[in-house]
């Protein structure tokens, strides 16, 4: 088991479009263990692989309060969707922010688990937020793109700023 380093917005490689699993190997499992070690340490509700510099479709979540369930969705698709709501979303890779985001209400994905085997789920709320969140990751996408350019701006200068104070007293 491993800490991963978790990629800090604006890093440009938060932006690259995941390629889809297509082998369930010794190498996968290893990788779904350190995502989960890393997202538990954070500590984080989910954890795409895109923020740990791995480009393929796999997300790992626990939104239990024991943190005692975790959930896998490799290569997953949303076959439907409908509503909206408005979530206060976070990020493991814009730490300290908070912002409002609205999705869809209720979706359903089809996805396969760290075997590889196909299966369903319905999900609404924070699940529901959660899975798009992630998904989003996969695509490139970062929850920041759907704040205004201004709020957007700032954000990257606050990230870009803390950043350069990190950088400073390591030395
Ligand atoms: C995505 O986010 C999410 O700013 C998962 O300082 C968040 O685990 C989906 C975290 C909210 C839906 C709603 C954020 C930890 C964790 C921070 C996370 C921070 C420390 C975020
Ligand atoms: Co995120």
């Amino acid at each position: 088991m491993a800490l991963l380093p978790i990629l800090q917005y604006p890093d440009p490689r938060l932006h690259t479009v995941a390629k889809p699993v297509k082998v369930f190997d010794q190498a996968l499992q290893q990788l779904v263990a350190d995502m989960a070690e890393t997202m538990y340490d954070a500590p984080g509700i989910g954890l795409a692989a895109t923020q740990v510099d791995q480009h393929i479709q796999l997300i790992v979540m626990d939104l239990s309060k024991e943190k005692n369930e975790l959930l896998v969705l490799i290569n997953p698709k949303i076959i439907a969707q409908s509503g909206s709501q408005e979530y206060e979303e976070g990020c493991l890779s814009v730490p300290g922010i908070y912002e409002n985001v609205t999705r869809a209400e209720f979706i359903t994905v089809e996805a396969q688990d760290a075997t590889g085997k196909s299966f369903r789920l319905d999900a609404d709320g924070l699940l529901s937020v959660c899975i798009q969140h992630e998904m989003d990751h996969l695509k490139g996408k970062v929850f920041v793109e759907y704040l205004s350019p201004l709020k957007r701006n700032r954000i990257r200068s606050k990230m870009v700023k803390h950043a350069r104070e990190i950088e400073r007293n390591s030395y």
